[in-house]
């Protein structure tokens, strides 16, 4: 038995690191990816034309810029949230992890390089507000997913706005409100814009108290981002902006959502409880009501209890328990270490951390299947994912730093039903293009991933 092959260095986790943030450059949407930044990964500009607005006849609006979501070349609001939410809470609790730069075309020393490709984002989620309404759009994609093999400069069908979402605007408003905290000491102007956005969708959120959750218009079959419930979503906005105005009107939203049932600690992309505590965590004390905050305290260092004594119970010491290998498995993984590490930021109990690294050992292959779930890293990489770009360039390894799916014991595409019928739920992942239920890769299973590894680099 042969061990696996291991850096030896006072920094193992830089290059990763790197890799993981660098991966936000190669999801660039709407301008060409060239060889000194991309390198053979490079690509023509994507998807420049404007989009039509569904349900309102010819209303044609600018979506150029963003984030490619994921194997496909949808844009979503919400799946943006959780990205954008990861990346900036990695630079606000580890900004020593990003004093290099990766170099990405605006890479200029004083601005840290995460928060140039955030703003990438940013500048794209900024069109996706409807300036009529302040409501925001679910999303931007074509009515149908193009073949797999397309690469995103010949994705030439038409794109389309899908109508505006509570869950969508909400996130929007939590973002928008963060950025325009981070990006203070770096671009007042952009910072304005950040707040005055955030607050015209709080405004929508407070005409709008009842929305029905989002579903696809009936001629869209891209993907649908539904969540049933919108309360997460608003707790979150409502901390984010009393944390960036310290205006009590949003304490008192926030402080009236608390009383709804949902999760919250959540990290998911539906279920987004979870920046709301951390951000009203995170706030100066005085600010916030000592009881609530003793509770949303407790309750973290709760939940990363239950994680530490489940990982105890697990042959690879991870607290993923068999129900957790659903779709986006590594996203669950890569959270649980988030909420052990903010417990750790809490309360500086090293078994939280200790507990963290495990997951890391896990994503990087010491798991039941020896494969590293980060393309590019690791002795046996995934090296199909369920990646346009990836199947469709003429380059034998694919874009470096993504992170796979893994495991799915829902078996939801037809490779998956062929060759993992019968196996556990840890062994339900297969390393093969036509995988999107077990392989394919996205921003926000990438985001988590950057706030963990930042922890270790130094
Ligand atoms: O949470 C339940 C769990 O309780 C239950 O035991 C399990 C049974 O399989 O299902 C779990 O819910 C799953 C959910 O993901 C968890 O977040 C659903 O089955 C599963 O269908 C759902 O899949 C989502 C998928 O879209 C299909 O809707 C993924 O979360 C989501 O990441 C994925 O997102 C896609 C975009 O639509 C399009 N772009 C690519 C992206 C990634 O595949
Ligand atoms: O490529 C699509 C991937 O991004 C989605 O997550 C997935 C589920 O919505 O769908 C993939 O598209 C497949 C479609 O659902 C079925 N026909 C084959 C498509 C490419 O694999
Ligand atoms: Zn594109």
């Amino acid at each position: 038995m042969v061990s696996a092959s291991f850096i030896i260095s006072d920094n193992p986790y830089e290059e990763l690191h790197h890799a993981l943030l660098k991966a936000f450059y190669y999801y660039r949407c709407g301008m060409e990816l060239t060889g000194e930044f991309a390198g053979p990964w490079m690509h023509k500009a994507c998807h420049t034309k404007k989009g039509l607005v569904i349900g309102q006849e010819g209303r044609l609006l600018d979506s150029c810029g963003g984030w490619h979501d994921a194997g496909d070349y949808g844009k979503y609001t919400v799946a943006a949230g959780k990205a954008i939410a990861d990346l900036l809470l990695a630079y606000e609790l580890y900004p020593k992890a990003f004093e290099t730069t990766m170099p990405i075309p605006e890479s200029d020393g004083i601005t840290p390089d995460v928060l140039h490709e955030c703003r990438y984002e940013l500048e794209w989620l900024f069109k996706m507000q409807d300036i009529e309404t302040g409501g925001v759009f679910h999303k931007l994609t074509t009515l149908n997913f193009p073949g797999l093999a397309v690469m995103p400069e010949d994705d030439l069908s038409d794109l389309y706005f899908s109508p505006i979402s509570a869950t969508a605007t909400a996130s929007y408003s939590a973002i928008m409100a963060m950025a325009s905290r981070i990006y203070k000491p770096f671009d007042d102007i952009f910072v304005k814009r950040c707040l005055n956005a955030s607050v015209k969708a709080w405004k929508w959120l407070e005409e709008n108290p009842d929305v029905p959750s989002f579903n696809n218009p009936k001629e869209v079959s891209t993907g649908e981002y539904g969540d049933k419930i919108d309360c997460d979503e608003r707790y979150w906005a409502a901390a984010e902006l009393y944390r960036t105005t310290g205006e009590t009107i949003y304490h008192e939203h926030f402080q009236q959502l608390f009383n709804l049932e949902f999760d919250k600690f959540a990290l998911a992309w539906a279920d987004v409880g979870g920046y709301g505590t951390i951000s009203y965590l995170l706030q100066d004390k005085i600010q916030t009501v000592p009881s609530l905050y003793a509770t949303l305290l407790s309750g973290l260092v709760e939940v990363a209890e239950q994680l530490v004594d489940q990982s105890r119970e697990d042959g690879y010491n991870l607290s993923l328990k068999e129900t957790d290998y659903i779709w986006g498995s590594n996203m669950v993984l890569m959270n649980h270490a988030m909420q052990l590490l903010l417990s750790y930021h809490f309360t500086k109990d090293k078994k939280f951390e200790a507990c963290a690294l495990e997951h890391v050992h896990y994503l990087l292959g010491r798991n039941v299947l020896d494969i590293s779930y980060v393309t590019g890293f690791g002795d046996r990489p995934v090296m199909h994912p369920h990646h346009r770009p990836s199947v469709g360039d003429d380059v034998i390894d694919p874009v470096p730093g993504l992170v796979s799916g893994g495991p799915n014991r829902g078996l939801q595409d037809e490779c998956a039903r062929e060759l993992l019928h019968g196996k556990a739920p840890a062994q339900c992942f297969v390393d093969h293009q036509d995988s999107y239920s077990t392989n394919e890769v996205t921003i926000y299973w990438n985001s988590p991933a950057v706030f963990v590894f930042s922890h270790w680099v130094k």
